[in-house]
């Protein structure tokens, strides 16, 4: 059958990777035998947890799009491919979160649930992020909250969420579906969900914004897809990078829109680009959101260290042998992007497996 050779021949494709980067582990041959029986028994084989912690390391290894690969050996994997359940997916999305940051200190994790097997699909999380703002649509037009939300707070309100306080800052509940049953709803405990209030150093009218921003960027909207096998349930997170706060969420026109606010607090002229109002702007957003997650012990990057940190990734890739995907357009931060060395030079962008690949677009 023509799946069982494509399962077959990216088992094999993999575990020579596997065998290859990990010389302790011996001889491939018997394990492609074990393989080779399973599949043509099941349709599908199960990694080793050995397996499964590289090739979830190399998927982020191999994430073009991602400034953050420097540290790709140390990604904490929890494995909870027994979990299949959308009430064990939520517990356990809920436990992700409390052991991705203890007292602040965000550790880079991902935890993979149960994967598709053949005639029984995976669970699934039909959020972006674990924890993301609710967006609501208000009678007049206007969003209360993050419009990235709008579409998926309707369809929760629609789906019976009472919704949350009313704040611009609601933190979604999850959306889980189990291994082929109907999507469970729940709120995540406060104690899971780790937030920053955001000031400036120099201009107290800032932290009276009442702006915040979660501490933990986990998405988990892709699927995972390692020699042949496809987890669609494996949410990951690892720090942010300030300007993913401070440059686009809050500062894009479509996100919270601060520019203005910000700009005329700051007394700047909004009249003219020429002042250059905007740019001004952006750059004191973007200090205040690096000054709070400091002073609140929370570990967050900046875009020229985390720059300089994946140039030392290609560096070390290409001694190592391998091509280092990259994207430019991803990679090139959105803030002072040519004052950063990641701007002055091209990359190969070539799509290498083990990978995360997003979902087709479905709504439960
Ligand atoms: C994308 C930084 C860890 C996988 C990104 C982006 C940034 C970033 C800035 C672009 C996001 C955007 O423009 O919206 C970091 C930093 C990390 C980190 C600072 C700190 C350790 C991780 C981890 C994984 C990962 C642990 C997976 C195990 C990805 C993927 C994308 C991405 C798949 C592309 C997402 C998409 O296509 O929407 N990362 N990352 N990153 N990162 Fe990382
Ligand atoms: N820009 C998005 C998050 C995308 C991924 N960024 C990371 N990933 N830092 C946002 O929420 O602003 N990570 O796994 O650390």
């Amino acid at each position: 059958e023509a799946s069982l050779e494509r399962v077959l021949g990216e088992a094999g494709e993999f575990l020579a990777m596997f065998y290859a980067e990990n010389p302790g582990a011996g001889s491939i041959r018997p394990r492609l035998r074990e393989v080779r029986a399973e599949v043509a028994e099941t349709g599908t084989y199960t990694h080793t947890p050995e397996e499964l912690a590289f090739g979830a390391r190399v998927a982020w290894r191999n994430s073009s799009r991602c400034i953050g690969r420097l540290y790709w050996k140390s990604l904490r994997v929890r494995d909870r491919r027994k979990v299949a359940t959308a009430e064990g997916v939520a517990v356990e999305a809920v436990e992700h979160l409390r052991e991705a940051a203890p007292r602040g200190k965000v550790r880079p994790t991902i935890t993979v649930f149960a994967p598709d097997r053949p005639g029984a699909p995976g669970p699934r999380i039909w959020n972006e992020q674990l924890i993301r703002y609710a967006g609501y649509r208000m009678p007049d037009g206007s969003v209360l909250g993050d419009p990235r939300s709008a579409e998926f707070t309707t369809m929760l309100l629609r789906r019976g969420w009472r919704g949350g306080p009313g704040t611009p800052f609601d933190v979604l509940p999850l959306v889980v579906s189990g291994a082929g049953g109907r999507p469970l709803q729940c709120a995540i405990p406060g104690d899971a969900v780790l937030e920053v209030g955001i000031a400036h150093p120099d201009y107290p009218w800032f932290a009276r914004l009442g702006v915040r921003w979660h501490a933990v960027p986990a998405i988990s909207n892709m699927a995972l897809e390692i020699g042949g096998v496809r987890y669609p349930c494996a949410p990951f997170n690892g720090w942010y990078m300030g300007t993913e706060i401070g440059a686009r969420n809050l500062a894009d026109e479509d996100r919270y829109d601060l520019l203005p606010i910000v700009a005329e607090k700051m007394g700047l002229d909004t009249s003219t680009e020429r002042s250059l109002w905007r740019d001004h702007a952006l750059v004191e957003i973007n200090v205040a959101v690096l000054h709070s997650f400091d002073a609140a012990g929370v570990t967050i990057s900046d875009h020229h260290t985390e720059s300089r940190r994946f140039l030392t990734h290609l560096e070390r890739e290409e001694r190592a042998g391998r091509v280092c995907p990259a994207d430019w357009s991803w990679i090139v931060p959105p803030l002072s992007g040519s004052a950063t060395p990641v701007f002055h030079r091209y990359y190969d962008d070539v799509a290498l497996t083990p990978r995360f690949v997003h979902h087709p677009d479905a709504l439960p």
